[in-house]
């Protein structure tokens, strides 16, 4: 037979037909499945391999299989600000109304956006977000939660979403598959107003008799499952979640996942809720650590980060994924419910050696846990110093991935990826840190600088937390001082003076 093509061509032509017949095997270790287990105010001091008195087994095994930190860091202080980042590569600073979103916000990523799901999509991955998400969802308010609603993850670069769309704490109390709201009856439709209850339906403040958990402060409005949340809801009383099922449920979602995708790379943004407010275990977990509902739900997450290692484990997937386990923000004890979470710590201290806590300029703010584990590829029980931000994980996946991003998008993202696996002990030289009210701090070495400001120096509602906010310009040494205890800024004017102008040449990037 008389070929068309030159003799070059034949041999790419080869090539094609045995890829095509003879497909490469999609899992190696250039294109390692990523699972991010994004917690919720979970403290640097929550879990036993940080130090706390709750037993969290599977969650320490991470660290003992793998790679801690201690001195990583959320950018903010709070959930929206802090997954924006995580997410785009920015500092959400940057960027108005990123502060605390209600339930009913329109979407604050945008298609268009380079995005870390969006980077590893373009690398091949088949990438899911599943639980909290929190970043607003739609284009325009009011949000009509009886249709499709979009933008949202699936146009920013996740191929699948299973949803809390904002927080256990906010309504709609329903879950979002990709586009729409689960189970929901169309005889029943949903509508959601922030402004004024709907339909005279009960609320935590009028009918507190149908309460199984009484708020303590806000959260006193619209009652699902004989919880009181932030926000009115009307309908939609067949698509409600029961908040004793979310852990059991975001894991199966994740189970199901991770066994479509087990011979294709994936990434796997979880999001759990634990441990924010409502804090309400399944029955499994009542009461199994004394320590009250914060207690049981920290077991509850621990629970669920043992069922992804226990799928992995099953499909053989454990060397070829590496596993990151963060969290959003710092703890808090009372957020609004009445849980017994301050009178019945005990020997736990969610807050480690830090001072603040979630909303707070102070380290307990921001700091968290970071455990890494990628088996036989990090060194087993392995420890790292260096200065993480998970602003940084955008350009770190993508330089795993070899992705190239563009220099003018994701500016605050730098790659780390050879420290986030241990392979040198240098992380940032520097890092911002945003506490409510847009306050920012700056850390470089062994330096922190707290901008002035004159924000009162509690939380203002009743959480009991410092904010660390002063209107005096304050330093602190972090090595010497974890506690910020003893600010510096008057004995050290240069210092403050060089921190100050190094703040304000990133905020003008
Ligand atoms: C606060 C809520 C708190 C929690 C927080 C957001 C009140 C009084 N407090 O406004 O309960 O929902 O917002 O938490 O409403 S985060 O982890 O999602 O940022
Ligand atoms: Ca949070």
């Amino acid at each position: 037979m008389k070929l068309f093509f030159k003799p070059g061509t034949q041999l790419l032509l080869l090539c094609c037909l045995i890829f095509t017949v003879f497909p490469v095997k999609a899992q190696s270790h250039n294109n390692p499945n990523i699972i991010l287990i994004y917690t919720d105010d979970l403290g640097y001091g929550d879990i036993s391999i940080y130090g706390g008195d709750i037993p969290t087994p599977h969650i320490d095994e991470l660290g003992e299989n793998g790679l801690k930190f201690s001195n990583a860091y959320a950018t903010a202080a709070t959930c929206t600000p802090s997954r924006y980042s995580m997410l785009t590569g920015e500092y959400a600073w940057r960027k108005k109304g990123t502060g605390v979103a209600p339930g009913d916000a329109t979407s604050l990523i945008l298609p268009g956006r380079t995005t870390l799901p969006g980077v590893l999509q373009q690398a091949g991955y088949k990438t899911a977000v599943i639980g909290k998400w929190h970043l607003g969802l739609g284009k325009e308010a009011p949000i009509n939660w009886n249709e499709e609603i979009k933008p949202g993850p699936l146009e920013i670069g996740f191929d699948y979403a299973y949803l809390l769309p904002a927080t256990g704490d906010r309504v709609p109390t329903v879950f979002l598959e990709n586009h729409r709201v689960v189970n929901l009856d169309p005889e029943d439709p949903i509508t959601v107003s922030y402004r004024k209850n709907l339909n005279n339906n009960p609320t935590g403040n009028n009918n507190p008799e149908q309460l199984k958990m009484m708020y303590s402060h806000g959260h006193d409005q619209s009652i699902t499952n004989g919880i009181s949340r932030i926000g009115y809801m009307n309908g939609g009383e067949k698509a409600r979640w029961k908040d004793e099922d979310i852990a059991d449920v975001l894991v199966n979602k994740s189970e199901a996942f991770i066994e479509e995708n087990k011979e294709h790379p994936f990434f796997l943004y979880l999001a759990t809720h634990d441990i924010h407010v409502p804090r309400v275990p399944h029955k499994r977990f009542a009461g199994v650590t004394g320590k009250g509902p914060r207690g049981d739900v920290i077991v509850q997450l621990d629970y669920t980060v043992g069922a992804i290692q226990k799928k992995l484990r099953e499909l053989n997937l454990e060397e070829n994924t590496i596993i990151i386990f963060t969290s959003d923000n710092g703890p808090v004890l009372d957020d609004g419910y009445v849980d017994g979470a301050a009178e019945r710590l005990g020997e736990h201290n969610p807050f480690g050696n830090f001072r603040g806590g979630k909303y707070s300029a102070f380290e307990a703010g921001t700091r968290v846990p970071l455990l890494v584990q990628w088996k036989g590829r990090i060194t087993a029980g392995s420890e790292s110093t260096a200065l993480m931000s998970q602003v940084d994980f955008l350009r770190s996946f993508a330089a795993l991935t070899n992705q190239k991003v563009p220099k003018n998008k994701a500016i605050d993202s730098q790659d780390h990826w050879q420290a986030l696996i241990g392979k040198t002990a240098q992380g940032r030289k520097s890092l911002v840190q945003e506490a409510i009210r847009n306050v920012l701090s700056y850390v470089e070495g062994d330096y922190k600088y707290i901008a002035p400001n004159p924000g009162p120096a509690m939380v203002p509602w009743d959480v009991n937390i410092e904010t660390g906010f002063s209107d005096k310009p304050q330093l602190y040494n972090l090595k010497n001082d974890p506690g910020e205890t003893n600010n510096l800024a008057s004995e050290m004017p240069k210092k403050v003076e060089e921190m100050k102008t190094a703040l304000t040449q990133i905020e003008n990037q």
